[in-house]
C-alpha cells in the first residue's frame, strides 16, 4: 500500500503531520515550516517522516520535491482524517493527513513519536463538533507532542473529553494545559514531568499496558507568546458563523482568518511552536531509543 521508509541505520524516526502544512498555514511561509520541522529533527539526531498521501501512495517521509508540492499545491490536497485515507489511496488521489490519519499511520509503520503545533478538539460553541484526533488519539499507541490544543477551541470541554476517552495527557514543565499560542489555559494537568528520560519510562509502561496515544503537552516558548489572541479569536469565530463555515473547512478558515486580523503574528507563533514541539518529539524519541 505504501512506501515505508525505513529510518536511516540506527535512527529513530519522528513522524511529522501534513495538514498544518496543505491547510494550516499559507504558502510560502507553510514549506519554510515543513523543512525547518526536518531539518529540526535532523539537527537533534533522529530522521523525519513527514506524512501524506500523494497519488494514492501513503508516504512516510516525503521527498524534497514532494514536500514543496504539498506545500505548494495544499488546496489540491485533500484534509484527510484517519478514515478517509482508505478512499485516497482505492481512488489515488491526493491528501494531507491530520493529527489522526497521520497517528494512525505512524503507529503502522512502527514510529512511536509524533510532532504537531496543536492537536483538534471540541469547537466552541458547537458540542457536536468534536476532532477525530481526540478519538484516534485514545486507541493509537503514539506519543504526540503538542502544544496543547488549538485555541480556537473550546479547552475545558477537550480537556474533559480527552479523559473521557482515556488519552494520557502528559504537561512537559507546565502544569496546565497549553492554549497553543500562549503558554497557559488555566486548565490544571493531573500529571507533569520535567525530564524526557521519566516521560520515556512511562511512554513504554504505558504502552506495555496496552495504552494508547499520549498527548505530550509543550507550551509554546515565553518570549513568543502571542499576548491578547483571545479577541482576535472571538472575531475570527464571529466572521466563520456570519459565513456559515462548519465542518473540516472550519479550522483552516480560523487560523487563515487569525493570520489575517494580527497581521502575520499568529503565523510566526505557529511557526516557533511547531518547531519547538519537533525539536521535544526528536529528544523523546531518542529517550525512547535508549531504553
Ligand atoms: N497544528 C497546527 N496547524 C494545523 C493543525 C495542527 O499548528 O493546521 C491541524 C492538524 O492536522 C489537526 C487539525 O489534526 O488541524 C484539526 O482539524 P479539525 O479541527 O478539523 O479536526
Ligand atoms: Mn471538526
Amino acid at each position: 500500500m505504501g512506501r515505508l521508509v525505513t529510518a536511516r541505520a540506527g535512527l529513530p524516526a519522528v513522524a511529522l503531520e501534513s495538514t498544518l502544512v496543505a491547510h494550516g498555514l499559507p504558502w510560502p511561509q507553510n514549506l519554510e515550516v515543513a523543512r525547518e520541522l526536518e531539518a529540526t529533527v535532523r539537527a537533534g539526531g533522529a530522521e523525519p517522516a513527514t506524512i501524506a498521501v500523494v497519488d494514492g501512495i501513503v508516504r512516510i517521509g516525503l521527498e524534497a520535491a514532494e514536500l514543496e508540492r504539498l506545500a505548494r499545491d495544499g488546496k489540491a490536497f485533500a484534509k484527510a482524517g484517519a478514515v478517509d485515507v482508505a478512499v485516497h489511496v482505492a481512488r489515488k488521489t491526493c491528501a494531507a493527513t491530520t493529527v489522526s490519519a497521520t497517528a494512525m499511520l505512524a503507529a503502522r509503520a512502527g514510529i512511536r513519536v509524533f510532532a504537531t503545533g496543536g492537536i483538534g478538539g471540541v469547537h466552541r460553541g458547537d458540542e457536536g463538533d468534536v476532532s477525530h484526533d481526540l478519538v484516534a488519539l485514545a486507541k493509537t499507541p503514539i506519543a504526540v507532542v503538542s502544544a496543547g490544543a488549538k485555541a480556537i477551541l473550546d479547552l475545558p470541554r477537550t480537556l474533559e473529553m480527552l479523559e473521557t476517552l482515556g488519552v494520557l495527557v502528559i504537561g512537559y514543565r507546565t502544569s496546565e494545559l497549553p492554549a497553543f499560542y500562549t503558554r497557559g489555559s488555566g486548565l490544571e494537568l493531573e500529571h507533569r514531568v520535567d525530564d524526557l528520560a521519566e516521560l520515556a519510562a512511562i511512554a513504554n509502561a504505558h504502552w506495555e499496558l496496552g495504552g494508547g496515544g499520549i498527548l505530550v503537552a509543550n507550551p509554546i516558548p515565553a518570549t513568543e507568546e502571542l499576548a491578547d489572541v483571545e479577541p482576535w479569536i472571538e472575531r475570527a469565530l464571529a466572521d466563520a458563523a456570519a459565513a456559515g463555515i462548519t465542518g473540516k473547512p472550519l479550522t483552516p478558515y480560523l487560523l487563515a482568518r487569525l493570520a489575517e486580523v494580527t497581521g502575520g503574528a499568529s503565523i510566526r507563533a505557529n511557526r516557533t511552536l511547531a518547531v519547538n514541539n519537533a525539536e521535544i518529539a526528536t529528544k523523546l524519541a531518542l529517550a525512547l531509543a535508549a531504553t
